[in-house]
């Protein structure tokens, strides 16, 4: 069993005691009373949040108070209270978004966190906690803060059996043995840290769904649906469910899911009804179709713009959206004769489709066009589709990095694919601009990720992983935050204000992506795992690599051509400076190479050095910076408490451990392949 009250379970919402005097001198006069504006569940969730993070890190307990009065803290929306719109500007009504928050100090103690909704205050309350967490300055501020994505949320890969698909921070957290698991006080504190970082909204089983998740929408598990909905609900998280495309075979008797059926569609519109009878509030439907062997409307030699209208019709008269995924691609290709490309599925399938889609229906498109490698081209669907919704797909959980074993902070990868410049309206047309909604007038956008966190103490399995889900969640609020600023928030959330703790997390936090890039596939080729559970090297290993066709690694060189002039064509899938970029072997980043282009072992690289030495560096070069974060690690022994550090300590010498193999392995594989040796002589096996 957790311990609720542990420093790892507490994630960066540990609100420690304030030990810096001038930190509780400068916060304390205007810590005495709290007023609320209005009540409502998230309201309610904005008190208890203040009033708890204030009492445990000041031992102040703020007691309510009816009206405005020195040292009040007030909490409301910009209507809700008529004698405090005397200090607070109607007129910013026009500056905050649905979601956003001013917040204000005057000259008598009074802290005003104003939302526009309910929802912006307890994101205000959240931000102030974290001022303070963070040690940072109060007198005379004055700043509003809106998030620049509208969607911004998780999908947990949650089965009803509790186990989780590339889940690696124990089991579920809402499911076990094909039921609830009832322990709604954690859900409470997920839905706390989710929403303390912009999370709002979820949804809470697999994309994959199988026979007992298809029941979730059935009244055996529609109550308790509803229950979790309502907890998320109150701190300002929509629920979502996954569903199975033909749910009304499954659950409905009919003998097809036929999306033009006038019965299938309403199987679906009753099915909405009754959804929503139980979860008002409910957010709609995410769902994979035509892909890995879930079912869809190509069953039916329907388009997939059909599926979702149809879901969409349905979903609609409730305000109901449809999250639907481009992730959909033939995983038993032949593609030998490299007329066909995997990278090329999302786009062929889905670009022709452009403006053919309900408003209600979103489209998700996974960052890049292969499946979150740890280094790819970014999905050319950004920008290509103006006429329909899009939301950007991330993974926190890391399938193909490391994990949650290996530590491999995906921030600054997130960010490469936020600021890639799509070239759709011009050049300054980046990923960002397009799932914002900047650039072409999209009614639903923004971003969302494959969650990381399970029912482990720590949530997250490797307690440096929680950077990653706060990371995503500060991005998805604001892309323009740099890496640099929400890696220090994050630690000093967590691990407390210590300048030497906090630099050397912090550092060993950013250069640990390139650190797991360098001792794992070079140069964009990705894959290279071993089969089904994705862990550990394996160049031939991959399920769906039957051929040898991820990499077309054979003894005079490497990579999969996707060029216009010899490969698969997949370049001219971008805005023409990217396919330029990327077609022309001068000009593709090295980085990329062999995600683009196929070269003899021989290539010089932009760096100068030949692919095959590119190789073994990198990797003798990537254990060494393992053996370092460790070294970094048990340095700061005395500055972690003991908990933290030894479950870190053990993953960091799993991961130097594991390193060597993944050094081991490929280095071999590619010397014997190419039978060209070392420059440095160094061993390979
Ligand atoms: C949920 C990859 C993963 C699958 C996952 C799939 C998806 O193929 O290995 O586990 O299925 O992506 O995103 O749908």
């Amino acid at each position: 069993m957790y311990k609720r009250e542990g420093t790892e379970y507490r994630s960066w919402l540990q609100f420690d005691h304030i030990q810096d005097v001038t930190v509780s001198e400068n916060y304390i006069p205007y810590l005495k009373h709290i007023l609320l504006g209005v009540e409502s569940p998230v309201m309610l969730s904005a008190k208890e949040e203040l009033v708890n993070g204030i009492s445990s890190m000041f031992s102040i307990n703020l007691s309510e108070s009816r009206k405005v009065e020195p040292s009040t803290i007030f909490l409301g929306t910009l209507r809700s209270h008529e004698e405090f719109q005397e200090y607070i500007d109607l007129s910013l009504e026009l500056e905050l978004n649905e979601d956003g928050y001013v917040i204000k100090t005057d000259e008598n103690n009074c802290i005003f966190i104003i939302g526009k909704t309910d929802k912006g205050v307890l994101y205000g309350v959240f931000h102030f906690l974290r001022l303070i967490q963070t040690h940072r300055s109060l007198p005379t501020i004055d700043f509003i803060e809106n998030p620049k994505n509208q969607i911004r949320m998780l999908n947990e890969w949650d089965n009803m059996d509790g186990s989780v698909e590339r889940g690696y921070a124990g089991n579920s957290l809402f499911f076990e043995e094909n039921r609830f698991v009832g322990d709604w006080n954690r859900i409470k504190d997920y839905a706390r840290m989710l929403s303390s970082v912009g999370i709002n909204a979820i949804a809470f089983n697999n994309v994959n769904v199988h026979e007992q998740e298809t029941k979730l929408i059935t009244p055996e598990f529609l109550p308790d649906v509803a229950k979790v909905a309502e907890i998320f609900g109150a701190y300002g998280i929509q629920t979502f469910l996954s569903i199975n495309y033909a749910s009304p075979i499954q659950l409905g008797g009919l003998d097809t899911a036929d999306p033009l059926d006038e019965k299938v569609r309403q199987w679906w519109k009753d099915k909405a009804k009754e959804i929503y009878h139980y979860i008002p509030d409910f957010g709609g439907v995410l769902v994979k179709a035509d892909s890995e062997h879930r079912p869809g409307p190509f069953t039916y030699n329907r388009t997939h713009a059909d599926g979702s209208n149809m879901l969409a019709e349905a979903l609609e008269p409730f305000g109901g959206i449809v999250l639907w995924r481009c992730f959909v691609y033939n995983c038993l290709q032949d593609w030998r004769d490299r007329s066909t490309d995997r990278a090329r599925a999302a786009y062929d399938h889905f670009k022709p489709l452009d403006g053919q889609f309900h408003d209600n229906v979103v489209l998700q498109i996974k960052n890049g066009p292969m499946d979150f490698q740890v280094r790819e081209g970014v999905s050319p669907l950004f920008g290509a589709m103006p006429n329909t919704n899009q939301v950007l797909e991330f993974q926190v959980a890391q399938e193909y990095t490391g994990q949650q074993r290996h530590l491999c902070y995906l921030i600054p990868q997130w960010k490469e694919v936020l600021d890639f410049d799509t070239y759709a309206n011009g050049p300054g047309t980046p990923v960002k601009s397009v799932v914002d909604g900047s650039q072409f007038p999209y009614k639903y956008c923004g971003i969302t990720a494959v969650s990381n966190s399970g029912n482990d103490e720590n949530w997250t399995g490797h307690t440096l992983a929680q950077a990653n889900l706060f990371g995503y969640g500060r991005l998805t609020w604001d892309p323009d935050l740099s890496s640099e600023e929400i890696t220090e928030e994050w630690v000093e959330a967590t691990f407390g204000t210590d300048p030497e703790v906090v630099k050397e997390i912090k550092e060993m936090l950013l250069g640990s992506w390139r650190t797991y890039e360098n001792y794992t596939s070079p140069l964009g080729v990705g894959w290279m795992v071993n089969p089904s559970h994705h862990y550990g090297p394996n160049v031939d290993g991959y399920e769906y690599d039957v051929w040898g066709t991820y990499h077309f690694a054979d003894w005079k060189g490497i990579g999969v051509d996707r060029t216009i002039a010899t490969g698969t064509g997949f370049t001219g899938q971008y805005f023409q400076e990217n396919t330029d970029l990327y077609e022309n072997l001068d000009t593709c980043p090295d980085e990329l190479l062999l995600f683009f282009h196929h070269v003899p072992y021989t290539h010089q690289l932009k760096s100068g050095k030949t692919v095959i030495q590119h190789i073994y560096d990198t990797h003798f070069e990537g254990v060494e910076q393992v053996e370092k974060l460790k070294e970094r690690w048990v340095a700061l022994e005395s500055k972690i408490d003991s908990d933290r550090f030894k479950s870190v300590l053990e993953r960091l010498e799993h991961q130097v451990e594991h390193s060597k193999e993944w050094r081991d392995i490929i280095n071999t594989y590619f010397y014997r392949k190419s039978g060209i040796p070392d420059e440095q002589n160094r061993r390979i096996y």
